[in-house]
């Protein structure tokens, strides 16, 4: 019996207030009169976290009383975003909050923006793992999320005389109420020493990992709260610790910094993120990391079946599943293996029966640079244990291939996990492949070209092995949060279902031919736009041309993107309005936004083109009122909150077949924006989804640019358009740079050049002139509304809840839990 019991948590303003006080007096210690925003944000913070522990208590012992199969998420990147706004969405406690804040004189709003993006991610793929993670709660799916906990997030960009600097993103700074540590689950990780062969009590001979430098993994929770279900599941990050914080002898010998020279090694494995999106990161530490998620993820599942069942592996395959995002953690194949084998005992064939019936990969790109591998002789050093098992592995493969094909050495070659020829290289990508019983890519292009390309001679050894999930992503924050006036709009409409099923958002398509309907919906927008602009002018100086065309290109920076492509277009503009045509230019603001990796010097060269470019057309006084152009600094969740919300066109311009998929051209979409873009990722999904008639279509498709290759020759697209010979004669000319000569060199360089991957030239024209067509579409409002009310009403399939419950009936088959009130 216990002496007291809690009452449960309120749900209402007044319960809200009396705990948000209570943290703010009682435990962070503020005086009532003059406390601080952060103060408060994070008192408040602490009584959302007390009603989502509620909650994931009771999901947990649910999950635990079912002893259902359960699905693990490991990736490398979770790009969370801001913790607040989701919470209070999802609880159902916005209205609450609000309340509260009015009586004290305060606006959520300003609140809000006290929280610093959680950027634990590049782009797209930690994005999309935040995504799955509300949609798995939000579904009643029991999935973990297992990631790391860095210390410095993605870096934060500024933006200098045009050109990008990085900064530290010191995330941790103030503190984040949202996670909780549990010291109770640390873990031990292995690196270094040797692979040892021994006796075991019955005399078996067995391997066994010794002479290891260890280091410790401490698990931090962070609560995951689904839809208004009462479900809250789990993010679990690791952060890495030292076994021993000092070596007292090198200490009372005086060597201070020695003594804590392995404290400081150990911990550098969850320092940093490595700001690289599209291309290998290579270094050692990076491969610390691969390891260190998966070694203590498993282990950590794993201790938690032995805690019930023993020794007994037997149905461990039934009840898990382990979702690798990319190959970043497919070390995790090895590692099971050797948990398995080297301190549970299992054989080598039991063993691999479960790994490779639990292990299923998502890739996420198909650009060489991208594909990962690490050198023999690294993990060697590193792993030596983990090498032995994939050299295993991969041995055991190769018969299997060569019985399947006799005499095909040059199949096996192309199919091994190492790569001979120069240094051996683990690929990582076999590896994964090989160690599971799923291959997905992320959207319908993307997959086919795993199938015929990429991974051309798996698909023919298992061709059921590989399947298509079109990625999605969450309607909760990019709708319902992200844009409230819509929401708000859309409800009146409709009524309430679609919040619970985004496909019922079809039900808005009748509203398009509704007068009355579209002006409330080009209003909502309108306030948006206001929004957007008012942010804008903020961080970049420049003014928007009110009630113009806002055309927005926001990602990673990268060739692929074209980024260029854009570039071009509006220096063809202004040339346009130089010439004298400006009474047929359609007055428009474009937006740039994203970071380059700091060691990729086109991307940075791309940043400051634009830059550049937006100094000289804004600073002419003949675009006044017809053009303006800006590059907004540090893009990220949290901006592109605002962003999608108040976006016309949406730019989705990569060279067809490069871009795996998308998710920023669903997020625009899903608020109303249209799409101009080219036959790549998910374009095609979106495009088939809104009808080909509404979506501004240009460009060579995958196939043409495929047939391009080793024949491209940029002069021909060049000499065939004279609006394009004077775009490139005025950067040239050296007008965007006149006293940095010679800086945009490389850039024409690149796009004039027939080695050009991303025929930036190729398009050009098509992209002009389908552009054309927008800007005219642009004039008849009526219809442009009419255009944008579809989109939104199309982009239900793009929900992640669609992908999620993918996932489920064909990789995870996960029964979803039930909460009873
Ligand atoms: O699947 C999420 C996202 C896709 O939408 C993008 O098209 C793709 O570029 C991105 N891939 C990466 C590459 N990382 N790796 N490996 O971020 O994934």
């Amino acid at each position: 019996k216990t002496a007291c019991s809690l009452p449960s948590l309120g749900m209402d303003a007044s319960s809200l207030c009396m705990d948000t006080r209570h943290y703010l007096l009682r435990t962070l210690g503020a005086e009532e009169s003059a406390s601080s925003g952060n103060s408060v944000y994070t008192a408040l913070a602490m009584s959302l976290r007390d009603r989502l522990i509620e909650r994931w208590k009771t999901t947990q012992k649910k999950v635990a009383a079912e002893n259902g199969k359960r699905t693990f998420y490991l990736s490398l990147e979770f790009l969370l975003g801001r913790t607040m706004g989701n919470t209070l969405l999802n609880l159902g406690l916005e209205d609450a909050a609000r309340d509260m804040l009015t009586q004290e004189h305060r606006k959520l709003t300003d609140l809000l923006e006290v929280e610093p993006d959680a950027g634990l991610g590049n782009g797209g793929l930690g994005r999309l793992a935040a995504c799955f993670l509300d949609s798995c709660a939000s579904l009643g799916l029991p999935v973990t999320g297992y990631g790391i906990r860095y210390d410095y997030g993605m870096f934060r960009q500024e933006i200098r005389g045009g050109e990008q600097l990085e900064e530290p993103d010191h995330w941790l700074k103030n503190g984040y109420p949202w996670e909780l540590k549990r010291p109770e689950r640390v873990r031990r990780i292995h690196f270094f020493g040797r692979s040892d062969t021994y006796h075991d009590a019955h005399g078996k001979m067995r391997q066994r990992w010794v002479d290891t430098h260890d280091v410790l993994a401490v698990p931090y929770d962070i609560p995951i709260p689904g839809y208004r279900n009462d479900v809250v599941n789990t993010l679990r990050l690791w952060r890495a610790a030292a076994t021993v914080i000092f070596d007292l002898g090198e200490f009372n010998a005086g060597a201070y910094p020695e003594a804590v020279a392995a404290k400081n090694s150990a911990e550098h494995i969850s320092m940093v993120l490595y700001p690289n999106d599209s291309s290998e990161n290579g270094k050692e530490l990076r491969l610390r990391q691969q390891y260190f998620l998966a070694s203590a993820s498993l282990q950590d599942v794993v201790a938690d079946w032995v805690a019930v069942h023993g020794e007994n592996f037997r149905d461990f395959a039934e009840h898990h599943c382990f979702q690798l995002n990319d190959t970043h953690p497919s070390c995790a194949v090895p590692e099971l293996m050797r948990l398995l084998m080297d301190e549970h005992s299992l054989s080598w064939q039991d063993a691999w029966d479960i790994t490779s019936h639990t292990m299923a990969y998502t890739n996420h790109t198909l650009l060489p640079e991208a594909l990962e591998r690490w050198s023999v002789r690294l993990f060697r050093q590193l792993l030596p244990r983990l090498l032995e098992i994939i050299l295993e592995i991969n041995g055991r493969f190769l018969q299997e291939v060569a019985r399947h094909a006799p005499g095909d050495t040059d199949l096996l070659r192309r199919l091994s996990i190492i790569e001979e020829g120069g240094e051996q290289m683990v690929r990582m990508a076999h590896l994964a492949v090989v160690g599971s019983f799923s291959v997905n890519g992320v959207a319908t292009l993307h997959t086919q070209l795993l199938r015929d390309e990429l991974f051309a001679d798996f698909h023919r050894l298992w061709p059921k092995k590989f399947n298509n999930k079109t990625n999605g992503v969450t309607p909760r924050r990019w709708l319902q949060w992200a844009n409230p006036g819509l929401r708000d709009l859309i409800t009146e409409r409709i009524g309430p279902d679609w919040k619970y099923d985004l496909e019922r958002l079809r039900d808005l398509a009748a509203a398009a031919d509704d007068a009355g309907f579209r002006k409330r919906w080009a209003e909502v927008r309108r306030v948006n736009k206001k929004r957007l602009a008012a942010l804008v002018h903020q961080h970049t100086g420049v003014t928007f041309i009110s009630e113009a065309l806002v055309d927005v290109q926001v990602k990673r920076i990268h060739e692929y993107k074209r980024q260029l492509l854009n570039a071009l277009h509006v220096i063809h503009l202004y040339d346009r309005i130089k010439r004298g045509e400006a009474a047929e230019v359609t007055p428009r603001n474009v937006l740039f936004a994203g970071k380059a990796a700091p060691g990729y010097f086109m991307a940075k060269r791309i940043i400051k083109f634009i830059n550049n470019i937006a100094n000289v057309i804004n600073h002419d006084p003949d675009t006044e009122g017809l053009l303006r152009v800006s590059f907004l600094p540090d893009y990220r969740v949290s901006l592109m909150e605002q962003i999608c919300a108040a976006t016309d066109l949406s730019e989705q311009i990569s060279t067809a077949g490069k871009e795996a998929s998308g998710t920023g051209n669903m997020k625009f979409m899903m608020n109303g924006a249209l799409t101009i873009g080219t036959l790549d990722g998910a374009n095609i999904e979106i495009r088939d989804a809104v009808g080909p008639e509404h979506f501004f279509l240009f460009g060579l498709n995958a196939q043409e640019v495929g047939q391009q290759r080793g024949h491209y020759n940029p002069q021909i697209y060049l000499q065939a358009d004279h609006d394009l010979q004077r775009v490139m004669d005025l950067i040239q000319s050296g007008y965007f740079n006149a006293f940095e000569p010679g800086i945009f060199d490389p850039i024409i360089h690149a796009v004039t050049h027939p080695q050009d991957p991303w025929m930036v030239l190729a398009d050009f024209t098509s992209y002009k002139l389908k552009q054309r067509e927008a800007a005219e579409l642009w004039h008849d409002q009526t219809e442009w509304q009419r255009l944008s009310i579809l989109n939104t009403a199309a982009s239900g399939v793009f929900s992640s809840d669609r992908t999620i419950a993918q996932y489920n009936a064909d990789i995870w088959h996960l029964k979803p839990l039930i909460m009873t009130p």
